[in-house]
């Protein structure tokens, strides 16, 4: 029995992919019998973070409780995949602290705001060049892009890879670490 737990951090900006890619993962990792848990940054704000806002200490708050929490699950033997834009490198930081061995794997889903503004899955993008919502992560509100992560995930020829061969790279990371 595999119970070595890890979480799978993934980073970018809104649009960029990152729950699709923690959904991916997560379906990967039930066909190979090994349990995994999701924290998706923006459904949690309706529940255990839904006091917080997006302001920096906010969203500082908010990185350290789902880091908090993903210690939580890895010490369980799951693999935790975290879907946060979590935009601020010493936050994340912090969070690989609470990770003494190679269990913190941080993924930078490295898209172009153009790529993730022309997504605008939820309208969001529009709202914030509007001016409506105010300090927006790639719009007004730095991002802060990872300068050693485990896994860069970007386009490929111009063209973003389907999600199947994203979750492929991370899947064969978490298999070369003996994860799986
Ligand atoms: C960034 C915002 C903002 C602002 C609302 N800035 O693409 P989404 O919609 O579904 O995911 C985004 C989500 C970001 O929450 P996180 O917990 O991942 O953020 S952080 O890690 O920075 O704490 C976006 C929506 O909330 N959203 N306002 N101002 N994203």
């Amino acid at each position: 029995l595999n119970q070595k737990g890890c979480v799978v951090w993934i980073t970018g900006l809104s649009g960029s992919g990152k729950s699709t890619l923690a959904c991916t993962v997560g379906r990967d990792l039930h066909s190979r019998g090994k349990l995994s848990y999701i924290l998706d940054g923006d459904n949690l704000r309706h529940g255990l973070n839904k006091d917080l806002g997006f302001k920096a200490e906010d969203r500082a708050e908010n990185i350290r409780r789902v880091g908090e929490v993903a210690k939580l699950f890895a010490d369980a033997g799951l693999i935790c995949i975290t879907s946060l834009i979590s935009p601020y490198r010493r936050d994340r930081e912090a969070c690989r602290a609470l990770f003494s061995d190679a269990s913190f794997i941080e993924i930078f889903m490295n898209m172009p705001l153009e790529l993730c503004e022309a997504r605008d899955p939820k309208g969001l993008y529009k709202l914030a060049r509007a001016g409506v919502i105010k300090g927006f992560t790639g719009i007004d509100d730095p991002y802060e892009p990872p300068l050693d992560s485990e896994i860069e995930i970007g386009l490929k020829d111009g063209i973003c890879p389907p999600p199947s061969e994203m979750a492929g790279v991370v899947v064969s990371y978490l298999e070369e670490n003996g994860f799986l």
